[in-house]
Order: C-alpha cells, then structure tokens, then sequence
C-alpha cells in the first residue's frame, strides 16, 4: 500500500490519512511529491497528474485500486481494516464522527483559508488580528470547540470519541492551526490538543516536517521567505 503525500510542513490533507495509518500501525510506503508550485508545469503537476486525476494529494494506491480525496481513503481503510476500529464502533457515535468530519471535509472555509498550515513556524499576530477582525474565522472556531467539548464530554477515553479515530485524524490540522496562530481556546480544549500532539503519529508527523526547510510560496499567507 503507497500512500502519496506533499509536503509535511503545509499538507493538510495529507496528514489526516497519513496520521490514521500511523496511528493504526498499518504498514505503508509514503511517497513524498514535493510541493514547488501548482501550475500545470510544476514539477508536483507532473508527477501527481500520472497518479490522479485531480492533480492532488493524498492518494492511496493499494494494488490496483487507486482512491484520491481524504474521504474516500479513509472510507475505503475502515473497510479494508474492519477488524482496527478506525471510525467507532458504536452506530450513534459513529455518526456523530462522520458528521463532524464532513463538517470540515466540506466547510470551516474561512479557519481554512485565512489559517494555512505551517507547522514549523507561528504566527500570533496574524491569529490575533484574525480573531479580532474576522467574524468568519471567529465563528469557525467557536464552532470547533464546541463540537470538541460536546464530543469530549461523552467521550470515554481521551479523544473525540474514545480511543482514537478518523474523527481525531480529520481534525489535527485544526490541532497545528491553533499552534501556529495561537488561537484561543479553552483549557480542555487545549488539553485535548496536547494529547494529540503526544500521540506518536503526531510527533513523527511534526519532526518530519520540522526537518523538511523547504519554503514554498504559494502556501505562504504570511511570510516571504523562510525565516
Ligand atoms: N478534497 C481533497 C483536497 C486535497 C487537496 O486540496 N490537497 C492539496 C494539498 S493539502 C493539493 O494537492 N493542492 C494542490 C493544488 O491545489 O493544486 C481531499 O480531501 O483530499
């Protein structure tokens, strides 16, 4: 099983299935298509459109099935993997998980787009700037943590739903975001955060990346050159 990723430092969407695997021990070869641009004659173009039609990352290649988009990835890992609890077990909590990760899949635009991800580096003006000036960035987050507090306090364990699930996967980019702009939140949330970050797949994940020195601007908002 091949799992095509970009870079660790900005790849948002890489990390979730990326994590998952890890996390799960499910063993895979990672294939890095290096970010330089998105042009069509970039070099990830040209790479990444031999693999996908999409001309994005992740893509899982498993024999000779070949499954682009976090969703259907991780879909198609809770069925090749029924025995590993990937989504919860149980049909209720289930559905909850599914639910809050299509809300991200499909929304939260605007923590998003105003918030890339930058592992290595922070900005806590920028964040604090956002939350004073930007409402949409504001209610993006509100809705973050109360979906986390409401999923944590039924929770039996310490992640969203218990142990841990795609659910969690689907929100460490959220994890660094809140790092990197030093938003503000709560202390269990906070809390929450930390333990994602102690989970082993998170701290291979974020070392990866802090070694990668690689500054590609089109995923910078922010900063011109590497600091
Ligand atoms: N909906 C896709 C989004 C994938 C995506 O946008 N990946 C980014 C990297 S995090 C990418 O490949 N960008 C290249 C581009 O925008 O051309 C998914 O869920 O996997």
């Amino acid at each position: 099983m091949q799992l095509y990723i970009g870079n660790k430092n900005y790849s948002s969407w890489s990390m979730r299935p990326w994590l998952l695997l890890k996390q799960f021990e499910i063993p895979f070869e990672e294939i890095m298509v290096r970010f330089d641009a998105f042009t069509p004659e970039s070099q990830f173009k040209q790479r990444i459109n031999k693999i996908t039609p999409t001309g994005r990352v992740p893509v899982l290649v498993h024999d000779e099935l070949v499954v682009w988009d976090t969703f259907a990835i991780v879909e198609t890992l809770a069925e090749l993997f029924p025995q590993l609890a990937l989504w919860p077990r149980n049909i209720a909590a289930r559905a909850r998980a599914r639910s809050i990760c299509a809300e991200i899949h499909s929304g939260f635009t605007a923590l998003r787009n105003h918030c890339p991800v930058n592992i290595e580096t922070t900005f806590p003006e920028v964040g604090a700037r956002l939350m004073q000036e930007n409402s949409d960035v504001q209610t993006d987050l509100k809705r973050i943590i109360s979906m986390w507090q409401s999923a944590l306090s039924q929770s039996k364990g310490p992640f969203l739903f218990g142990d841990y699930s795609i659910a969690d996967a689907f929100y460490a980019p959220v994890v660094t975001r809140i790092r990197t702009y030093v938003l503000p939140v709560p202390e269990d949330v906070a809390a929450y955060c930390q333990r994602i970050f102690d989970t082993n797949s998170m701290r291979t994940w974020v070392r990866d990346a802090l070694e990668e020195k690689q500054y590609v601007a089109e995923d910078e908002l922010y900063r011109s050159k590497r600091d």
